[in-house]
């Protein structure tokens, strides 16, 4: 049975979906909605009101790693480590890429002025810190890609733009994290995962927002 993705065109959390996906080179059905106006059938369906959803059939998936693992397992060889506790620790690291999502979202949407957004800016950095112990180089684990990598390149796809947009040097003094980001964004899995238009709509979304993130990066 396909697997229909649920999804808004800027949605990190479906975005690791999408990777895990064209990683396997599974076929899928992807339906984008407006999370400013869900259609009803969404919200009938969806029990936190947010997406990512995976409809298998007549079943419903929410929240991204469970859909990520789902798709993993039902499509072998698995993307997780086989070890048991590199495979618990990678989840743990899952959790943690969920945490550095929420805190990208408060600096470009949220942040209400310089001193809130400098905050944000040290938190990141605090956390980015935190994840260049963990990382074996050149990715999570070492050379094989995983779900793990996957969870992450969303963060820093979107991080590429906005040091692109205006420098912050969020990666500054941090060389394996510097170089896993690169070689995740060269995976075409993870260049393909967004709409062609990516750009342009996230910096608009950035704009739109009106918080202090859309005079520092629009
Ligand atoms: N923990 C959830 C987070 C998903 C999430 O926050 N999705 C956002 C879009 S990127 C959403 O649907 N937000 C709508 C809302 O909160 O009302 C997951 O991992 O799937």
């Amino acid at each position: 049975m396909k697997p229909e993705l649920v999804s808004f065109k800027l949605c990190p959390f479906v975005q690791r979906s999408v990777i895990v996906l064209l990683e396997k080179d599974v076929p899928f059905d992807i339906t984008y909605i407006n999370l400013k106006e869900p259609p009803e059938w969404f919200q009938a369906i969806s029990p936190l009101g947010k997406v990512p959803l995976l409809r298998v059939g007549e079943t419903v998936l929410f929240e991204s790693a469970v859909i990520m693992e789902y798709l993993d397992e039902v499509n072998p060889p698995s993307l997780h480590p086989a070890d048991p506790l590199r495979k618990a620790h990678n989840r743990a690291w899952i959790e943690f890429a969920s945490g550095l999502l929420a805190c990208q979202y408060n600096l470009t949407m949220a942040a209400a002025d310089a001193a809130a957004f400098a905050a944000q800016c040290t938190e990141l950095c605090a956390k980015l810190a935190q994840l260049e112990q963990q990382v074996a180089g050149p990715l999570f684990n070492g050379a094989d890609f995983a779900l793990v990598d996957a969870a992450f390149a969303p963060f820093f796809l979107r991080l590429q733009l906005l040091e692109g947009w205006h420098p912050l040097g969020l990666m500054q003094g941090l060389p394996k994290v510097q170089a896993w980001s690169q070689r995740l964004l060269q995976r075409p899995a993870v260049r393909d995962s967004v709409v062609e238009e990516f750009a342009e709509l996230y910096r608009n979304h950035i704009k739109g927002a009106g918080a202090h993130g859309a005079r520092v990066f629009c």
